[in-house]
């Protein structure tokens, strides 16, 4: 089993997710939970200057929906169907459009 580690705030928004999947999996991860208060100094040493970012084994993987998709290929969440899997993609993808809308909202 690789070493997981997922980096975001202390918070949800586009962290819950993954953590989710990480728990619904049940696959052993740690986290680093940044505080907004560190953010502006870490942005400076964050590649993309974004979180969340997940480290496998000391890789590098940023996006959301990256991760968020790897992640339930290992929990076995993905069908192996191309088509029910690019239908759960397209779920996912229509949560996060309704979740930013949300944010404009708010
Ligand atoms: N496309 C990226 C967007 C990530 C993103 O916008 N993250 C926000 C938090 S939800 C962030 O890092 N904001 C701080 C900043 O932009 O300085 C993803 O899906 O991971």
């Amino acid at each position: 089993m690789p070493e997981y580690k997922l980096t975001y705030f202390n918070g949800r928004g586009m962290g819950e997710l993954i953590r989710w999947i990480f728990l619904y999996g049940k696959i052993p991860f740690t986290q680093e939970r940044v505080e907004l208060s560190e953010w502006p100094e870490r942005k400076k040493a964050t590649l993309g200057g974004k979180l969340p970012t997940l480290e496998v084994d000391g890789e590098l993987l940023l996006q959301s929906s990256a991760i968020g998709r790897y992640l339930a290929t290992k929990a076995g969440l993905v069908p192996q169907c191309s088509w029910r899997a690019a239908q759960c993609d397209a779920l996912v993808d229509t949560f996060k459009d309704v979740l930013f809308a949300l944010f404009d909202i708010v």
